[in-house]
């Protein structure tokens, strides 16, 4: 058995159903890693696989609020703070009934590597709690994040840990967090990014996962001599600010978005898809995407119980380039093969994980581009940093600025992530270039830092 084998056995035995997703993230970075750790055996001297699977430390606290009806409501709340070799902690906050310890493992894992890739100083952690913001007032979600807050600003703070936004968790969250964070510590400082920009928030954070999607994209379509985005019809899922800004960038490029989703179901627009009608619908009344064929009734709408089997009604439309943004998992195996035969060129992970481990495979072996999240999706991380950068000199940048600079990140991410595969031998394998680029990265700041 190999040594791959062996710790990939050693930590499935430790597994528990919570930590599945955590064992996925963990299983793929393990496999790429292989022929590093076989030239060298410095990182098994310095235990350096069995140092970075185990969180620093996760936090886990009770929140408990008043709800509109005057009753208590209780939820619980979590940090994982993984790991600090290259900077402060660093990662954002979810808000789903679907968030446990093991989601929050396999995110913060994923942010180590993330982080990494962006060359920024900033280490790796997540976090959040199980309550569900949709259907909540917003007095309720105000009032849920203080109680949150009043647990979570012991363990935070500009150089200790810096979260921010992620699924359920956007600048209406950030704001009330960072209020009560201040009530508390009297302190107006760098401790979250993400913020409404009249306090202290970067311009274009909002926009910075999505746009860096596309930047990355065509970066990486530049490298693998295929032909640019523009003009080409492209399929996205999700419909919250990673999917909303990937298909605003598609637009600007020139490109023909035609596909999104929420939980409820999917809309498919052939002629393009309306943007201010999704954001008037999905970010201002935080309604259902249904509501969008009632402007356009030319457009399909499907709900998620008519989804074909096992499969996903976006991912059946042709297009030249696929954006998953919604959560981790959604892309399965048959949605693979249904992009595959329909000619797809390009696959880039907008959401954390968003493709299985059998749907990656399916796109490797067919020669698809696969762009994967911690490479592609490191745009909102890497503006969260300018933020934190902004916040510490007390300084504002324009927009130009960040929008060079991060389009510059991007560009980098994808040429060091290309050059490290083929210095591997695994040329065009983004993967496991991404995987062994940040792996090394994160493992010789720890040898240097000793035990
Ligand atoms: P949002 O909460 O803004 O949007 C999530 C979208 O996905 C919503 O449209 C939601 O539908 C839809 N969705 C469909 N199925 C699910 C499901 N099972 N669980 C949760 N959402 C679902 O989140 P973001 O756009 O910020 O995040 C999307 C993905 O991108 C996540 O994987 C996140 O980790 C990742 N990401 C986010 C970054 C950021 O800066 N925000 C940075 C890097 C990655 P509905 O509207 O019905 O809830
Ligand atoms: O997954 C991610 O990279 C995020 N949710 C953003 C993290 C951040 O600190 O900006």
């Amino acid at each position: 058995m190999g040594i791959i084998e062996q710790e990939i056995r050693k930590f499935e035995k430790r597994t528990c159903e919570e930590d599945f997703i955590f064992y996925q993230a963990m299983e793929e970075v393990l496999r790429s890693i292989k022929p590093l750790l076989e030239s060298d055996d410095i990182y098994r001297r310095h235990a350096i696989l069995e140092r970075l699977v185990v969180p620093d430390r996760i936090v886990k606290f009770k929140v408990a609020w008043l709800n509109d009806t005057n009753e208590i409501e209780i939820n619980t709340g979590f940090r994982v703070q993984f790991n600090n070799a290259l900077g402060p902690y660093k990662g954002g906050l979810r808000f789903h009934p679907t968030v446990n310890e093991g989601v929050l493992k396999f995110l913060g894992f994923e942010q180590i590597f993330k982080n990494a890739l962006t060359g920024l100083p900033i280490g790796g952690a997540k976090g959040g709690s199980d309550f569900d913001p949709k259907g909540k007032s917003n007095f309720e979600v105000m009032k849920f994040c203080s109680a949150f807050m009043t647990e979570l600003h012991k363990y935070i703070g500009p150089r200790v840990d810096v979260p921010a936004g992620d699924i359920g968790v956007g600048s209406r969250e950030i704001g009330y967090l960072f209020g009560e964070y201040k009530k508390i510590t009297s302190k107006y400082e760098g401790v979250l990014t993400g913020k409404p920009f009249m306090f202290g928030g970067s311009l274009m954070r909002p926009e910075a996962t999505g746009y860096g999607v596309v930047y990355f994209t065509e970066a990486m379509l530049e490298l693998e001599n295929k032909e640019p985005l523009a003009g080409k019809v492209c399929c996205v899922s999700g419909a919250g600010n990673v999917a909303l800004h990937t298909i605003e960038k598609l637009f600007d490029v020139g490109a023909v978005p035609v596909t999104c989703s929420d939980s409820r179901g999917s809309i498919y627009d052939r002629r393009g898809l309306d943007l201010k009608l999704l954001k008037e619908i999905k970010e201002i009344r935080r309604a259902s995407l249904e509501e969008y064929i009632k402007y356009h009734p030319e457009a399909e709408y499907t709900p998620v119980d008519e989804y074909p089997d096992g499969g996903h009604a976006v991912w059946e439309v042709p297009c030249y380039a696929a954006f998953p943004c919604a959560t981790q998992n959604e892309l399965t195996e048959i949605d693979a093969q249904n992009l595959i035969q329909n000619g797809v060129v390009s696959v880039s992970e907008g959401a954390n994980m968003p493709c299985t481990p059998e749907a990656i495979n399916a796109f490797l072996s067919n020669d698809i581009c696969f762009a994967p999240a911690k490479a592609a999706n490191a745009g909102g991380v890497a503006v969260s940093e300018f933020e934190m950068s902004q916040n510490a000199a007390m300084a504002r940048w324009g927009y130009a600025k960040v929008d060079e600079k991060l389009r510059e990140t991007m560009r980098q991410i994808c040429k060091r992530v290309a050059l490290t595969a083929k210095d591997y031998g695994v040329a065009g394998n983004y993967i496991d270039g991404a995987n062994i680029a940040s792996f090394k990265k994160v493992a010789d700041a720890m040898i240097h830092e000793g035990i």
